[in-house]
């Protein structure tokens, strides 16, 4: 069974080959993204036992997110093939400041995830037996269904923990309340969040503030633009540096960060060693256009761990 169980929208993406205003693009490669199946590729690809549950269409893009995860090694028995909607889709598109993600995901299949998830023969044994649920923000914008899901996930008692990452899109949340996502975060059992997207939903990026608004999470994991990141529990913060990489490309980043920090919390680490777990995986997939770098060699890894502080930064 797997460890950790990822809920949301998996989609298939277009990656153009060469980096110029879409109308001129000549050719896109296809591949498969969505925030939190992109986590459980990196869970798996540091060897953590995961699984993405959600629904795809039943296309053929369905069929290639399907494929790719589970060539990753990510359990996909918790999917459902839904006959009436189709895949969702994401396109990256190079922009002066960075890439830009134009979605064609309204009325997708991935949207229409609702709290039945829960007793579906297949996906509800993988959450019922697993140690983490890995949720994010973006669920909670794609339908009234999917924000009904989030809150079933979260809700009390429950015996595994949850993790939920921000993930704040404001191009998902034009015609929602994005205020709902301040509860959600609380009803976790750890936040991960980006401090310029603490800002925007929370009002403050300050730690101390987080923590007096988000009291119920055991610890929130704040990252600091890609210089640092901070875990926040009830007895005290421990900060580290992240690697210092040429980036070529930063989405997917997040998630490959929120993948190492959950794989040191379920192999049992401290929290200096989880955040630098988090920024080992995040620089793996900072240097490739994808949403997901190679795993980097676990004796590299090991070295890294157990690195003096002034070694590490
Ligand atoms: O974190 C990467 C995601 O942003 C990307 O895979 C697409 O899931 C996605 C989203 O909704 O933005």
């Amino acid at each position: 069974t797997p460890a950790a169980v990822c809920v949301g929208e998996a989609m298939a993406v277009l990656l153009p080959e060469r980096p110029v205003p879409l109308e001129d693009v000549p050719s896109f490669r296809q591949s498969c993204g969505g925030a939190e199946a992109n986590v459980a590729r990196g869970l798996a690809a540091l060897g953590v036992p995961a699984a993405w549950a959600g629904r795809v269409g039943d296309d053929g893009f369905g069929r290639r997110v399907v494929r790719e995860l589970a060539a990753g090694g990510v359990d996909v028995r918790g999917v459902t093939v839904d006959p009436q909607r189709p895949t969702g889709l994401y396109v990256k598109e190079a922009g002066p400041s960075g890439s830009v993600l134009h979605y064609y995901r309204d009325g997708s299949a991935g949207s229409a995830i609702g709290p039945g998830m829960l007793d579906d023969p297949a996906a509800g044994p993988l959450l019922a037996a697993a140690r983490l649920v890995h949720l994010s923000g973006i669920t909670a914008a794609l339908s009234d269904t999917a924000l009904a899901l989030a809150r079933a996930l979260l809700a009390r008692p429950r015996g595994h923990l949850v993790s939920f990452d921000l993930n704040w899109r404001p191009a998902l949340w034009r015609r929602r309340d994005p205020s709902v996502l301040r509860a959600l975060l609380d009803g976790a059992d750890i936040v991960l969040l980006g401090a310029d997207e603490a800002a925007a939903v929370l009002g403050t990026a300050d730690p101390d503030a987080l923590r007096a608004l988000l009291p119920g999470p055991s610890t929130l994991v704040v990252k600091d633009d890609a210089h640092r990141a901070t875990a926040v529990a009830r007895d005290g913060a421990v900060t580290e540096p992240a690697l210092r990489v040429e980036v070529v490309e930063p989405i997917g980043a997040g998630d490959a960060f929120a993948a190492g920090y959950l794989a040191g919390t379920l192999r049992g680490y401290g929290p200096r060693r989880r955040l630098r777990l988090g920024h080992l995986a995040a620089a793996a997939t900072l240097v490739v256009p994808g949403d997901h770098g190679p795993p980097p060699p676990p004796d590299l890894v090991e070295a890294l761990l157990a690195a003096s502080p002034d070694a590490w930064a």
